[in-house]
């Protein structure tokens, strides 16, 4: 005979008929925070499991229904335990509908945390519903919606009862349940592999990373062609954009031919690095790479410091600009061949200029958002996806930077460092940087000896190398580089720090009464 039924579900759904129908069968009803307000509100009569064992839900619901009373209500066999029931101050429970809380639909959400996932581990739904299916020889338990109907229709036709084979199998089915949601939680705790003490500065980001990533993209627009002219390509959005975030999909396309893939990718790239400064700025990019940066009073001037930092590789160049474009950076822009020019606007009396270039394409993007982002990037590779959280970790490493050597940089070496190290992120590794006042004067991209890279930036500066400053993006393994640098007449060095060979590297820059800065943080870029 169904007297007291608890119900607690994370799924509402089918409940307030379900629960109406028990209260008309005379049943009385007790119900956990969410479902007792939703049954509230509805006007059904319901009673508190807070009231009902006189103990308050605590530690943020994870104990609602973990106590005597109700376990004890649910597990008593009938007479034998009557005495233990009353010396709780119990009541038999007969019924239990409990559905559980949503596991793997919130593994599967995209950048969920461990922390979430935990708490999404439901203990007390479980329990009630095993206390329930072992004692189905006298209790129902309910913990699908779709069984609610069935089990009324019993109760209404024989005035209160479920039968025992109905009892059974609900039991059986109830069971089948709890085991196939630890089945999940265990597969989800075993994907995670062992947490590492050492890196508990990295651990956030990896317990971001769900068991299953979910991304949809829809098509945006054909592009010109692939990478090279014989492969085809396309520019696709992503579905579910992280909030805030900024869409080339959504870039005016203010004239020119259409894009390519690598015009899109130097774009992004340009984009990336000209983030990083707050004072007008400008990049040019060749190849993913940036040829030349710059910072300035005005955007012109910006402009025209980053495209002669390496005049030659500016041409055919993708510009990236931090402010709207004026008719003087217009004009300034104009003067050389380019592919592109990504900025947040187009004044109107600078769109004419740029449009008089037939093949030049404008991108607008309305915003330019600032340079940290939670966003997540990803490359495909044989058989699925790498992915990371972006290298994003704060514009203010040089500020923060340990000065290894005797001498200290200058305060004019600081500015140049600090721009040296924001361009070096930007670079394909190995990455050295070299600048000065303002500007890069020479950069050394993508090699695979560090040395080399060295060689080519303080070949692209020339005289220039002369008192500028040098960035790399990881440490130095030998002094060679450095000496190499200041062979030619760098004064000042950032980089992360970290290598055996150290103390040699800082006694080179010592020799020559350079200053060098660790930051502690290194930027590869693949
Ligand atoms: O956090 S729990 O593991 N601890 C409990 O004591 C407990 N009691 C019921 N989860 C618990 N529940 C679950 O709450 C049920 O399985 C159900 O999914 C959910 C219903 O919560 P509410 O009624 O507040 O919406």
């Amino acid at each position: 005979m169904i007297r007291q039924a608890l119900i607690s579900v994370y799924d509402k759904t089918g409940l307030l008929p379900f629960a109406r129908s028990l209260v008309k069968a005379g049943v009385k009803i007790l119900s956990t925070g969410g479902t007792l307000k939703a049954l509230a509100d509805a006007g059904i009569a319901v009673t508190s499991v807070e009231s009902f064992t006189g103990s308050p839900e605590v530690m943020g619901g994870r104990v609602k229904t973990l106590h005597p009373r109700v376990h004890g209500g649910i597990l008593m066999r009938g007479d034998i335990d009557q005495a233990d029931l009353e010396r709780l101050g119990g009541a038999p429970i007969d019924l239990v509908a409990v559905n559980l809380y949503p596991f793997t639909q919130t593994v599967a959400k995209p950048g969920v945390l461990l922390a979430e996932v935990i708490e999404q581990i439901d203990i007390g739904g479980p329990a009630m519903v095993r206390s329930a299916a072992k004692n189905h020889g006298r209790v129902a338990v309910v913990c699908d919606p779709a069984d609610y109907e069935a089990v009324l229709a019993e109760i209404e036709a024989s005035s209160g009862e479920v039968s025992a084979a109905t009892r059974r199998k609900l039991a059986a089915k109830a069971f089948a349940h709890t085991a196939a949601y630890d089945g999940a939680v265990s597969a989800y705790l075993s994907s995670l592999g062992d947490p590492d003490p050492a890196e508990e500065k990295a651990q956030p980001m990896r317990e971001a990373y769900p068991r299953y990533l979910t991304l949809t993209f829809e098509r945006a627009y054909g592009l010109r062609y692939g990478e090279n002219p014989h492969q085809s390509g396309a520019f696709y959005r992503e579905r579910v954009a992280p909030e805030g975030s900024l869409s080339l999909a959504d870039s005016l396309g203010a004239g020119g031919k259409e894009l390519s893939f690598n015009n899109l990718v130097d774009v992004d790239a340009a984009l990336e690095a000209v983030r990083e400064h707050e004072r007008p700025a400008a990049v040019v990019v060749k190849h993913a790479n940036p040829s030349g940066v710059a910072v300035a009073d005005s955007l012109e001037r910006a402009y025209r410091l980053a495209r002669d930092a390496d005049a030659l590789s500016a041409f055919g160049g993708i510009v990236a600009l931090n402010r709207p474009v004026d008719k003087a950076t217009a004009a300034a822009l104009a003067e050389t061949f380019l592919e592109c020019v990504v900025a947040p606007s187009f004044a109107d009396d600078a769109l004419p200029i740029l449009r008089a270039k037939k093949n030049l394409r404008l991108l607008a993007t309305r915003v330019l958002l600032p340079a940290e982002q939670g966003e997540l990037t990803w490359k495909r590779v044989g058989g699925g996806l790498v992915v990371q959280g972006r290298d994003a970790t704060g514009g203010d490493e040089v500020v923060k930077a340990r000065i290894v050597t005797k001498r200290a940089p200058t305060e004019a070496e600081l500015a140049a460092l600090d721009l040296a190290w924001k361009v070096c992120k930007h670079v394909k590794s190995n990455a050295i940087v070299l600048a000065h006042e303002g500007r890069t004067v020479g950069v050394g991209a993508g090699q695979m000896s560090r040395v080399e890279s060295v060689r080519i930036a303080c070949r692209k500066a020339g005289d220039e190398a002369k008192g500028a400053v040098l960035a790399s993006d990881a440490f130095f393994p030998f002094p060679d580089g450095v000496e190499l640098a200041l062979e030619h007449g760098v004064t000042a060095f950032v980089q992360p720090g970290g290598s055996v060979k150290d103390a040699d590297v800082i006694a080179a820059a010592d020799k020559a009464g350079a200053a060098m800065i660790f930051t502690g943080v290194r930027h590869f870029r693949h």
